[in-house]
């Protein structure tokens, strides 16, 4: 029978298990890498595992969200970085190089080869054709340190694409803003998504690109493109020819589902706050009022659409309301851009040039005002993420936010008359990796730590059973920004568990860490939630910190994946309705009773009770956990299995 892409991969670098949608694969990985804001974190994690070098083919550690330095905190982390990296074998991204996934696609990624990143975004790589999964940091440290990843074998979705895009007014943001409205943030879920098909070739490489990067928000493992001969061009223009093969699903390839999706169809299109999937076509939208618009991120970020941007706005001025900020992802792109004009054209418009990095997109500075309606090229617009609380976030092409950032309002891109300059496909990109450090040799080296950067927490092993009380419910689709608030307070605080665990759930529910650490020494605490818990981002704070509070387990409807295997990786235990129901019953302060969970998840046991002491009735959950996971939680988290794997270990504080 014939395979399709993943299945190609995945054979490739298959250590054990049977690739079989449900199944427990083992896989050998060739790439890993870190940001600095979840990779403070992953390097302390391998440096607490104990092993002198990384063991990947290739680890690379990229700064890119803290940059901003409005004390020491983040420079110093970035010396830490800067330093472990060299000391342990990865390379080195230094602040102003780009975003991760967009520097990693020019100068790394590589078609069929399997990258983990510590970033949820990291698919970004699957336009390459590259199997590339975002992961939490012990996750990435684990691999690192030479563990083979695992992960149960996901669904694949073949995206059948015909046709091709109205250019330039529809874009590649289009495409997959067409996909979350008809999915949704949880369509996602166990599944990735292989795109095929005639439409294929109307995409460049880094077009794929954001399209797999978002395919993010659907919930998705990840998303891949078949490596082509415009696969093989990108390649050759980045001066990495050699790292082109081709990889194609076999013609009778097999796949658990297919959806055709004809590019010629798709218009111009625009998610609403708060969820990404809140989607409508511009058209719709027609003549709201805009007070922001930001562009770039790691999904927009390409030297194409940013000279596509320029063009929009050369010899124009922004509207008299709107403040235009840019951040191209990466030096190459940003380098391209000032030496062909295109930034002077940005300036001359009235836009801020933001430096290569996150900035806005994770409230990194840029945070609009009381009220304010935002239009932005990124890929997430969660209540608060802007850094401001109410503000009204809205997500869209570049295309359309620079038409709005000219008209104060959103036009749709067909009526508002302005001609837009695609650019010819670039034979050559400006290639200057002077701000990408390669691994050092030496042993000696000595790891910077400034004084915010604190031990990881280590959870103790599981008790025979869990007595705790009910310290939250919460709805459907929490994100891990709910859970663990970023922007640019706190980012900083991401080295430091006992100082950012004072923000758990601030948003939602500012007592929550106090009321928590109460509860610790009385048992701990529990959170129920909805479907999709703990949906977006890779950050395993949303893990390490309530777990540091005294959070002993989540009984949700269901989780997402990533959210799901930093919960197991720290000790907490995911626990599932067997009747959904029974969500209903459970109140706030309630106190619940896990009865003999130790010997459940030991035993394989795949249910098991639970009593609410304080109302007196019981109900079962679902304990969903192969045996590895099971393993895990018994020990205590990942970090204290691998450590009493392997020997000589390094003491932890
Ligand atoms: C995000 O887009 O939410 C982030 C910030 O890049 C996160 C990582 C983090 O929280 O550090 C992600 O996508 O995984
Ligand atoms: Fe950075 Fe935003 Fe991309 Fe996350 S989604 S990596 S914060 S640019």
């Amino acid at each position: 029978m014939g395979k399709n892409v993943v299945e190609k991969i995945i054979e490739a670098h298959l250590v054990s298990g049977e690739p079989v949608p449900g199944r427990l694969i083992s896989l050998k990985v060739d790439q890993v890498y870190t940001q600095d804001a979840t990779g403070t974190m992953a390097w302390l994690e391998f440096e607490a595992i104990g092993i002198d070098r990384v063991k990947v083919p290739l680890a690379v550690s990229y700064v890119d969200h803290n940059t901003l330095q409005t004390d020491f905190m983040n420079p110093d982390d970035h010396v830490f970085l800067q330093t472990i990296a060299a000391r342990y074998g990865a390379w080195f991204s230094k602040p102003g190089n780009g975003i991760s996934h967009q520097v990693h696609l020019e100068r790394f990624a590589a078609p069929g080869k399997i990258a983990l990143g510590t970033d949820s975004h990291t698919p970004t790589g699957g336009g390459i054709g590259m199997l590339a999964i975002g992961v939490g940091g012990l996750e990435a440290a684990s691999v690192m340190a030479g563990e083979p990843f695992e992960i149960t074998m996901p669904r694949v979705v073949n995206v059948r694409l015909t046709g091709r895009l109205q250019r330039p007014y529809v874009t590649a943001m289009d495409v997959i803003l067409e996909l979350l409205r008809r999915l949704t943030v949880k369509g996602g879920v166990g599944k990735i998504f292989e795109y095929s098909g005639p439409g294929v070739s109307d995409l460049s490489v880094p077009e794929r690109a954001t399209i797999t990067n978002m395919g993010a928000e659907l919930g998705a493992t990840t998303s891949v493109f078949p490596s082509d001969e415009i696969t093989k061009k990108f390649l050759k223009a980045q001066g990495r020819l050699k790292d082109w093969v081709e990889l194609r699903a076999d013609p009778d390839a097999n796949y658990s589902e297919t959806i055709e999706l004809n590019l010629s169809d798709i218009e111009p299109l625009v998610a609403r706050p708060h969820s990404p999937d809140n989607v409508v076509p511009v058209r719709e939208l027609k003549g709201t009022k805009v007070n922001q618009v930001c562009i770039g991120s790691c999904t927009n970020s390409s030297y194409s659409i940013m000279r596509q941007v320029a063009s929009i706005l050369r010899g124009r001025a922004i509207a008299k309301n709107v403040s235009l900020l840019i951040n191209p992802g990466s030096k190459q792109v940003y380098e391209m851009l000032a030496r062909d004009g295109s930034i002077a054209d940005m300036i001359g418009a009235g836009a801020r040039i933001l430096e290569s990095a996150c900035g806005p997109c994770i409230g990194m500075g840029g945070a609009p005002g009381t009220g304010h309606i935002s239009l932005r090229s990124y890929n997430r617009n969660f209540k608060g993420r802007s850094g401001t609380k109410d503000a009204f976030v809205y997500l869209a092409s570049p295309i359309v936010c620079a038409i709005a950032a000219l008209k104060g309002e959103l036009v749709d891109p067909r009526d508002a008359q302005i001609e837009i300059e695609i650019p010819d496909e670039v034979e050559e990109f400006l290639i200057n990796d002077n701000l990408l450090i390669p691994p050092q040799e030496d042993r000696d080296l000595k790891v910077i730590k400034g004084p915010n950067i604190k031990e990881v927490p280590v959870m103790e092993a599981l008790s025979d059973q869990v007595e705790a009380t009910v310290l939250l419910k919460l709805g459907d689709n929490i994100t891990t920004d709910d859970i663990m608030p970023a922007g640019s307070k706190i980012l900083p605080l991401r080295s430091n568990i006992p100082a950012i665990s004072e923000y758990v759930f601030h948003n939602i529910e500012p007592g929550f860490s106090k009321r928590a650490l109460e509860l610790k020494e009385k048992g701990g605490v529990i959170i129920i939630g909805g479907e999709n818990y703990g949906q977006g981002s890779s950050r395993e704070h949303a893990a390490l910190a309530p777990m540091y509070l005294g959070l002993k387990a989540v009984i949700a409807k269901s989780f997402a994946r990533i959210h799901r295997a930093n919960l197991i990786n720290f000790g907490i235990i995911p626990l599932v309705f067997s009747d959904p129901e029974d969500y209903k019953k459970i109140k706030e302060g309630e106190k619940l009773r896990i009865k003999d969970i130790k010997k459940v998840i030991t035993e394989g046991k795949e249910e098991a009770m639970v009593e609410n002491i304080s109302e007196g009735y019981s109900f079962k959950v679902k304990v969903e956990l192969n045996k590895r996971e099971r393993s895990l939680l018994s020990a205590g988290g990942l970090l204290p299995y691998i450590r009493s794997k392997s020997t000589p270990q390094q003491s932890l504080s």
